[in-house]
Formats: C-alpha cells, sequence, structure tokens
C-alpha cells in the first residue's frame, strides 16, 4: 500500500468521520429523535449581556456627574494601561440607543447594566444630580420599549472620589445604603431586579491592599480587613435599604467572583475538598454572607487584625437574598490531602493554557462547580451567573469582520458545562455574557477586549463579532450551538 503522510491521513480520517457523522444525522431524523448534540436550556431561561457603567460610559463630566476613585485612579500617570481612562469609554451616555439596538438584535431578554453613584449624588450624598437620575430613567424605559428587563447593580466600582477616606470609612457603608435606597425607591416601578455590589475583592483587597485598582493604595492587613468588613457592610446595608424603599416582589441580590474551586478528580474526597475550599477561601466575602459571621478558621488567620464588627453588622450582612449572582471566568483546582486544612490548591502550570489576560485560565468546568460549591453549601434560592466571558485577540479584517473563534471556543465550553448544572437541577435562572461590547477594562485600559461587539475606539463604530452571530444563534434555539 502506497504511504499516507500525515496531512492526507488526517483528511482521510476528517472524510471517514464526516460520512459517519452524516449516518447518524440521518438516523436521527428517520426515528424522529431529538438532534445530535442538542443541549437544549428550560424554557424560561434568560440570556443577557453584561456591562458596567464607568467601563462603557464615557461622559465622565457630562450632566454634572461627580469624579469617582477610577476618574482620579486613570488620571494618575502609571496606573493604567498606557494612561488610559473611562472619559469616553463606548460613549454610552450618548450612544445608549445604538447599544440597546445591539442587545434588541442578539435577542437577549435581559440586560445587566450598572448605575454610576457619583453622576447620581456627585458628592456621594445628597443633593441630587436630576440630571444623573434621567439618564437612567432613558435608559431603562429604552430597555423596556425593547422588551428587555434590565437587571441594575448599584455599585460596580466607581466609588464618589468626595467620600473622605473612601471604603476605609465605616461611612461609605452607610452612604451607599442612603444612595441605593435612593435609586431603587426611583426605579422599583420599573427595575425588578437589583444587585447591591460587584466583586468584593476587586474593590477592596486590588484597590487597598494591593493598590492594583482604584484608589491604588497598598494598606497592611488590620486596614485592609477593615476595608473588607465594610464592603460586605455596604451590601447588606445597601439590601435593607432596598427591602424597604421598594415593593415586596423586588429581587435582591449581588454579583460576586467567590473563588471557584475544580475538585482534580471528581472523586467524594476531592468533591469535598473543593466545597470546603469554597466556604473557608471565601471567607471574608460570601460565606460572611451566607452564615452572618466569619467563620473560625477566618478568624484565626487574621488573628489580632480581624476587622472590628459592631453590635447588628452581621446581622445586616445576611440579610436575606432572593438570588446571588456569580460571576465566573476561570477555575482554581484543589485536592484533598492530609494537612489540617485538608485540602490543597494546585497552583496552574506555566504552560497551563490561558486567554489573552493571562488571570484568565481556561477551564470551563468551573462555571458547574461554581454554582455546585455554592448550591451545596448554602442552598440559595436563585443563582444567576452574572459575568461569564473573555479577552481575546480581536483583529477587524479589512471587510469589517472580526473571527473570534477562541471567544466562541470559550462561551460553547462555558455554556455546556452550565447546562450540566440546569440538567441536574440546581437553579440558574439566567446568564449574562460579558460583555456585550468592548470597553474600558480597569488597568488593562483597551488593551484587553471583552465584548462580542468590536468597538474601534477611535470612531466608536461597534460590529458584531462572530461571537454576536453565535450567542445570538444560541438565544433563538435556547441551546447550546
Ligand atoms: C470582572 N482577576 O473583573 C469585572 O466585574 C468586570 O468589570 C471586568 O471587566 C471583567 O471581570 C473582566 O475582567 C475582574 O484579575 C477583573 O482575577 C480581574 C479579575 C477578575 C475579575
Amino acid at each position: 500500500m502506497k504511504k499516507m503522510n500525515r496531512r492526507q491521513f488526517g483528511k482521510s480520517v476528517a472524510a471517514a468521520a464526516a460520512t459517519a457523522y452524516a449516518g447518524t444525522a440521518m438516523q436521527h431524523l428517520a426515528f424522529g429523535q431529538p438532534e445530535p448534540m442538542a443541549l437544549r436550556y428550560p424554557k424560561g431561561f434568560l440570556w443577557g449581556c453584561a456591562t458596567a457603567a464607568y467601563q462603557v460610559e464615557g461622559g465622565a463630566q457630562a450632566d454634572g456627574r461627580g469624579p469617582s476613585v477610577w476618574d482620579t485612579f486613570s488620571h494618575t500617570p502609571g496606573k493604567t494601561y498606557h494612561g488610559e481612562t473611562g472619559d469616553v469609554a463606548d460613549d454610552s451616555y450618548h450612544l445608549y440607543k445604538e447599544d440597546i439596538g445591539l442587545l434588541k438584535a442578539l435577542g437577549v431578554s435581559t440586560y445587566r447594566m450598572s448605575i454610576s453613584w457619583s453622576r447620581v449624588f456627585p458628592s456621594g450624598t445628597t443633593p441630587l444630580n436630576p440630571k444623573g437620575l434621567d439618564y437612567y430613567n432613558r435608559v431603562i424605559d429604552e430597555l423596556l420599549a425593547n422588551n428587555i428587563t434590565p437587571y441594575v447593580t448599584l455599585f460596580h466600582w466607581d466609588l464618589p472620589q468626595a467620600l473622605p477616606g473612601g471604603w476605609r470609612n465605616r461611612d461609605t457603608s452607610k452612604a451607599f445604603s442612603d444612595y441605593a435606597g435612593f435609586v431603587a425607591k426611583k426605579l422599583s416601578d420599573r427595575v425588578q431586579h437589583f444587585m447591591t455590589t460587584n466583586e468584593f475583592v476587586c474593590f477592596t483587597d486590588l484597590g487597598y491592599r494591593y493598590g492594583q485598582f482604584a484608589p491604588g493604595l497598598r494598606l497592611g492587613d488590620a486596614e485592609a480587613n477593615q476595608v473588607r468588613h465594610h464592603g460586605i457592610l455596604a451590601h447588606g446595608l445597601g439590601v435593607q435599604a432596598i427591602r424597604a424603599n421598594t415593593p415586596k416582589e423586588t429581587q435582591v441580590g449581588l454579583a460576586e467572583n467567590a473563588v471557584v474551586y475544580v475538585p482534580v478528580m471528581e472523586t467524594k474526597e476531592h468533591i469535598e475538598a473543593a466545597e470546603k475550599a469554597t466556604r473557608e477561601d471565601n471567607a471574608p466575602f460570601l460565606t460572611a454572607l451566607m452564615e452572618g459571621k466569619y467563620i473560625e478558621s477566618y478568624l484565626q488567620q487574621v488573628g489580632a487584625n480581624a476587622p472590628k464588627v459592631e453590635p447588628g453588622d452581621m446581622e445586616a450582612i445576611a440579610s436575606p437574598l432572593d438570588f446571588v449572582g456569580l460571576n465566573i471566568y476561570t477555575p482554581t483546582y484543589v485536592r484533598a490531602d492530609d494537612s489540617a486544612k485538608g485540602y490543597a490548591v494546585e497552583p496552574n502550570p506555566s504552560s497551563y493554557p490561558h486567554m489573552y489576560s493571562p488571570w484568565l485560565t481556561l477551564g470551563p468546568e468551573c462555571i458547574y462547580w461554581g454554582v455546585r460549591n455554592v448550591c451545596d453549601l448554602w442552598k440559595p434560592k436563585g443563582i444567576y451567573i452574572t459575568e461569564n466571558g473573555t479577552s481575546s485577540d480581536d483583529v477587524l479584517s479589512p471587510e469589517g469582520r472580526v473571527e473570534d473563534v477562541d471567544r466562541v471556543m470559550y462561551l460553547r465550553n462555558h455554556l455546556t458545562h452550565l447546562h450540566r448544572a440546569v440538567d441536574e437541577g440546581y437553579p440558574v435562572k439566567g446568564y449574562f455574557l460579558w460583555s456585550l461590547m468592548d470597553n474600558f477594562e480597569w488597568a488593562d485600559g483597551y488593551s484587553k477586549r471583552f465584548g462580542i461587539h468590536y468597538v474601534d475606539f477611535k470612531t466608536l463604530k461597534r460590529t458584531p463579532k462572530l461571537s454576536a452571530e453565535w450567542y445570538r444563534n444560541v438565544i433563538a434555539q435556547n441551546r447550546v450551538e
């Protein structure tokens, strides 16, 4: 027999596989069976996209908006990639109707957006800037006119600069709840879903302990732990204020990026290790909210640097929630071991595959385990995936196309694993893709694109990427394609 070279061999295998596949597809048709690979989602499952105010709005000084810590930080030399800022971003402040048009074309039923606190209250507290509030009224009315349900995050990191001491100051938690209660009251005739805060670790530790995010401080452990406490206290007081100011149907939750522990193998001991790690390593944040206390292992770990807790704090922090929103991007692998803790976190080898952002390692089973660990531990009433998506080295071709096959791969695999969670009965109600369009990616400036629409930051032109076309199909078919 004539020897085949590698390429020919590959071709003949592919041809054989294609024939076999066509055969199965025909059999399925003939026997009236469901199509192969159809990972159908339940009827009523919500598909959406997410953005955040400072990342998309621009209009930094429009109509009386006050500066936030991200305005100050991004304008400080050396803090963001090439000194980039959110001054203009996607200019959604002016182009919001076009953006809602993009949502409409995708066919999403929901949109997760956030409110810029300093647009509504330029100094963080009264007086109100009515024009700032008007903007959100216009956006929400436009969404509703297009049959898109708004999900509103009240705090996505853009703290009013004017609040003395920022999150170091306990008064900021109270200021947040006043603002949250006020805005929720104004919007609750049209908005039924509110999230208090987004990702505690990013606006506390990254801002105040590691200095990578606004306000760029490197405090010692005692102060940084106190900042964490003020963050979760703001959430708790915020939940109470929203409930006190809105009708009883209003649904309140948050969006949190709990560390997702994936067992190295699906055996009982490693699964238990993943659950234990989830509880202990999220102790300052989600665990405190769900259990109403700082658990023993955390208190031991922080010792004399434990946060100061006032009477009533933990009750507020543990205010019952209607849903928990999880922002899920990347896995952390864990295994059971004989140590006192009972588990060991596996660092990813440097050869591990990752997406365009170095922190975003690829392990799509994380979306399943993120849901499962949280649900098995704390049985929340409902779960949303409030963010999932990826950066990619997108290039706009001369013909105006962006073939982001890597993002499609990332999303397809995550939705496949999320389907498993839904199938096993975990109460996942919806999924928000991060993000509707490329935007200001915090300290990475505009160098990392997470959108399914490409944005030319010179002309502000939006162009759907391949991933937008793919997501439109997922939504239309209500299944992973
Ligand atoms: C989230 N990390 O942030 C935020 O909620 C979004 O505003 C952001 O654009 C998106 O994810 C993509 O980054 C994160 O370093 C930022 O592990 C950094 C990390 C995780 C989440």
